[in-house]
């Protein structure tokens, strides 16, 4: 991509109430821009980070064995009265009616919506398991919208819904959601920490979230520190024992939201290992049975022929929230760290000699190279200075950044700079590609 022919808005001014540095450094970048309380359009650096986040959540689903799906965001009210929800739910439910004066909402969530799909089509138990995901946007009405995308009112969820025959089999699905997050969450940049938590409006006796821990977190976690040092993300998705190993070993350790905190087992954990932070939930999970299938009536056959409910269990990321909690985990005073999984370029080459002929033409020979390596690049072709475009670049958060100067091309040489550590290194014109393919 060309700078001078995208569309990067970025500014030096502090966005005036965007409070924490997700929200200042996302508005300041050009990433997002909002149109009313919670409620955001997507620039194209921001919605090529959301897209990548994206990504790496469907084939680690995929690789689960989760099947992708997509269901409307408007909902029939009736479904909701079925399950007993409806009345509940209360005002975070946007409530609307079409020109027949049908009851419709804007999905807040969609227990409901699978389990009408799952009991139009699914009568045996030969077609369980099934795990059916989807990627979809989401509007709750909360009545503080605020930190930008943390927490918005339409915002961006995968969530993921599991039907199994009894509790037995179903805590193999929970087991494979769980490990599953935590390869994702890897896969993000972020060490994520699974807390044993409440299950809430959605329900259920057993209940995980994911939080990573940042000073601008709205909720406190306690935890003993030894499970961010839990290195295992080698299990088999099709061995009962592989899965449970890894669920068990990070959730041997103590962890707890602040609602299901017990002083006494957090006073059992060594003292140096004691901790208690500030927290993002990022994604949570829950096992709740035959809360929808029995109001709902999705029933199936099992091998007696008895016709019993099914049991099931969802299992929710936060898409649109982790663009910002990965930014909250990865910022500097002078912008955005991105991790090369998710950076909306991996490269930039910043072009220091614009009047230069000889800087132009090896800037964008430059540039066509590492298009045809299939590497992801920015060329900031623009008329700028060279301080704006070093400010910029770092603004953005672009992992790998080439710098071409005239007098470095002299000796046929460039700088390559690494964000995250802002190292520099001067490099040969003719090693580039094979230096940026062994960091990429
Ligand atoms: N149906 C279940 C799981 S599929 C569910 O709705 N779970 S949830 O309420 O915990 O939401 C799942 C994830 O969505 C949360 O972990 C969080 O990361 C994200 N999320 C929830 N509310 C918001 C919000 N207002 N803004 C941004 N992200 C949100």
């Amino acid at each position: 991509m060309y700078w001078s022919k995208s569309f990067i808005p970025t500014s030096k001014e502090n966005p005036s109430g965007a409070k924490i540095p997700s929200h200042q450094l996302l508005i300041r970048a050009g990433m997002i821009k909002q149109e009313s309380a919670g409620i955001y359009s997507w620039l194209p650096l921001g919605f090529k980070v959301l897209k990548n986040i994206e990504s790496i959540v469907r084939e680690e689903q995929e690789a689960a064995g989760a099947v992708e799906i997509l269901m409307p965001t408007l909902q029939s009210s009736d479904l909701w009265i079925e399950s007993g929800r409806y009345e509940g739910y209360g005002e975070e439910m946007l409530r609307i009616s079409d020109r027949h004066d049908a009851d419709l909402i804007y999905g807040p969530t969609n227990e409901e919506q699978i389990t009408e799909i799952f009991r139009s089509y699914i009568k045996s138990y030969k077609n369980l398991p099934l795990n059916l995901f989807h990627i979809q946007w989401k509007f709750r009405d909360e009545i503080r919208p605020r930190f930008g995308l943390l927490r918005g009112r339409e915002f961006l969820m995968k969530d993921a819904y599991s039907f199994d025959l009894d509790k037995e089999s179903a805590k193999i699905s929970y087991f494979k959601m769980f490990t599953s997050y935590m390869r994702t969450f890897k896969r993000l940049g972020l060490n994520a920490i699974p807390v044993i938590a409440d299950s809430g409006p959605i329900g259920g006796e057993l209940s995980h979230e994911f939080s990573i821990i940042t000073n601008t977190g709205e909720t406190e976690i306690y935890y003993d520190s030894r499970i961010l040092e839990i290195e295992d993300y080698d299990f088999d998705y099709s061995k009962k024992d592989s899965l449970e190993n890894s669920y068990n070993k990070f959730t041997n350790f103590y962890s707890s939201t602040d609602d299901k905190h017990s002083e006494d087992l957090f006073q059992k954990i060594p003292e140096e290992f004691q901790n208690k932070g500030k927290a993002i939930e990022i994604g949570h999970i829950f096992s709740f049975g035959y809360k929808y299938s029995e109001p709902m009536n999705a029933f199936v056959n099992n091998d007696k022929g008895e016709n019993i409910p099914v049991y099931m269990g969802s299992y929710g990321i936060g898409v649109s929230r982790l663009v910002s909690a990965i930014i909250e985990a990865y910022h500097d005073d002078r912008g955005i760290l991105w991790p090369i999984s998710v950076a909306p370029f991996q490269v930039g080459i910043i072009n220091l000699g614009k009047n230069d002929e000889k800087c132009k033409k090896v800037s964008e020979d430059i540039y066509q190279q590492l298009r045809s390596n299939n590497i992801d690049v920015i060329y900031d072709d623009r008329d700028e200075s060279a301080g704006r475009k070093y400010a910029d670049m770092d603004l953005i958060g672009i992992p790998y950044q080439i710098i071409l100067g005239p007098r470095d091309l002299e000796s046929n040489k460039c700088e390559l700079k690494n964000r995250l550590n802002d190292q520099r290194v001067s490099i040969d014109l003719d090693n580039i590609i094979k230096e940026l393919l062994k960091l990429i």
